[in-house]
């Protein structure tokens, strides 16, 4: 079986029930003029994500493992976007106004799609969904088990936001998470470094982590 070496410990996994998971890495928080940058980020910090997420997305289709992507974002009407979401803080622009890519965070616009380097292919299903988590109010539970996977290889952004709360989702739902720390990204440096290793602390009390090129070698 396919080991990794890893932090707390080792990794390992059985190619037949591991799926690759690449989170968010759609324009509203990667490229400018999206939801990120109205929260007042500095995008350019998660692009840096993009060329290692290629390369190991690369290796995972070639390795034949699932890969599955997610999108946060609400449906036009809003109706999925709860008030405490839609009107906190005072961003530069709410969810649902019209942006230079489109209306912020909102299905079917041009900014809430991924980045093109990482389009996902016809047969990689890509979940909707309108929380930090990739569980909550998804078919991500059922679809997994579906295919039979227990394990998860994680990626996206942010590291403490949503790539957190799915972490922390999976854990509950039994999977086992390897956090892959140079594909994932956070718009701060010290949130990067605590939310990664928050992961592996305790013995591994989320997860594992490991460098993207640890990974590809062994896939
Ligand atoms: N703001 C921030 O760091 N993240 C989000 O709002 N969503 C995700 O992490 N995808």
């Amino acid at each position: 079986m396919p080991t990794v070496d890893a932090s707390p410990y080792p990794f390992t996994f059985h190619p037949e029930s591991t799926a690759l998971l690449i989170i968010d890495m759609q324009r509203d928080f990667v490229e400018p003029g999206g939801f990120g940058e109205t929260l007042g980020n500095d995008v350019s910090k998660l692009q840096k994500v993009i060329p290692p997420l290629v390369r190991l997305l690369g290796a995972a289709r070639a390795a034949g493992l699932p890969v599955i992507h997610t999108r946060e974002g609400h449906l036009p009407d809003l109706s999925d976007c709860p008030p405490a979401k839609l009107n906190r803080g005072a961003p530069s622009m709410r969810i649902g106004d019209p942006g230079p890519k489109g209306r912020i965070l909102i299905r079917g616009e041009y900014g809430h799609d991924i980045v093109d380097d990482l389009k996902p292919l016809g047969d990689e299903p890509v979940i909707d969904k309108p929380g930090k988590g990739s569980f909550y109010a998804t078919n991500l539970g059922e679809l997994l088990a579906e295919k039979g996977v227990t394990s998860l290889i994680v990626t996206g952004v942010t590291t403490e936001v949503c790539v957190h709360t799915t972490v922390r989702e999976a854990n509950d739902r039994g999977f086992e998470c390897l956090v892959v720390s140079d594909c994932v990204g956070s718009y701060f440096d010290g949130f990067q470094e605590a939310g990664l290793a928050m992961i592996a602390a305790q013995g591994g009390i989320f997860g594992w982590v490991t460098p993207s090129d640890k990974l590809i070698e062994v896939m």
